[in-house]
């Protein structure tokens, strides 16, 4: 098998689902290796692969490629026809600049309501008004894509920048958070895209308990 992927817990680990999402989606052939968060070994685990020690890693025969949005940038040069990016350069550079936003942002939203598949929140206003303005920031973002795209993704079609944003369409359902109509409607699509679905099965089947991913 050419690629292999190393993720964390499927529950939790919500870098690692992104690239993930992405091999699965564009047919890849892959192999994976879960490496469970906060164990005593987790971190020489993680060094054996990766200077970083962090998941989610990309093996390509034996080329190691770390961080969630550069393993996607490398799956798309490996198959550009694939369109894991969207075609024409200014869709291309708007969807970088929203899964860079992503990488780089959210902090409140994902600070208060940590990805965790298995949960269903009563919704209270958790992290605040920060974390309420990027759940905003969120609706202004799908209100804009779905008025150019048409949706149900934010280009049209499912790519790399829905695999960026899967883990806070996850958080909008199981905490339960109040939004638009169109948000609504996109968390939908991404919560039903096949590779997603298939992750969070797997992540159901898990029994691992992190409790600094627990929120009450
Ligand atoms: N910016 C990185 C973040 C990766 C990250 O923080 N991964 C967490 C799990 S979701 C991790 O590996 N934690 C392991 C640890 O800190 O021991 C990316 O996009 O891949």
């Amino acid at each position: 098998m050419r690629f292999k992927i190393v993720i964390g817990n499927k529950n939790y680990s919500s870098w690692s689902m992104r690239p993930w999402l992405v091999l699965d989606h564009f047919g890849f052939e892959y192999e994976e290796e879960l490496i469970p968060l906060d164990q005593a070994d987790t971190r020489a685990r993680l060094l054996s692969y990766s200077p970083a020690a962090k998941v989610p890693i990309l093996i390509d025969r034996s080329y190691t490629v770390w961080d969630s949005l550069s393993i996607i940038e490398y799956l798309a040069e490996q198959k550009p026809d694939a369109r894991i990016w969207p075609e024409g350069g200014q869709d291309r550079a708007r969807a970088r600049s929203l899964a860079a936003e992503m990488h780089a942002g959210f902090h409140p939203l994902r600070r208060a309501c940590p990805m965790n598949l298995r949960k269903e929140f009563v919704f209270k206003l958790r992290g605040g008004t920060a974390a309420r303005k990027d759940v905003e920031r969120f609706e202004g973002i799908v209100r804009d894509r779905m008025m150019r795209s048409g949706g149900p993704f934010l280009f049209g079609e499912w790519g790399g920048v829905d695999a960026m944003y899967a883990p806070l369409a996850t958080r909008i359902a199981t905490y339960n958070w109040p939004v638009s109509h169109d948000l609504q409607t996109y968390v939908e699509a991404v919560l039903g895209e096949a590779s997603f679905q298939k992750w969070r099965s797997a992540a159901l089947e898990e029994s691992w308990f992190l409790a600094s991913d627990e929120v009450k």
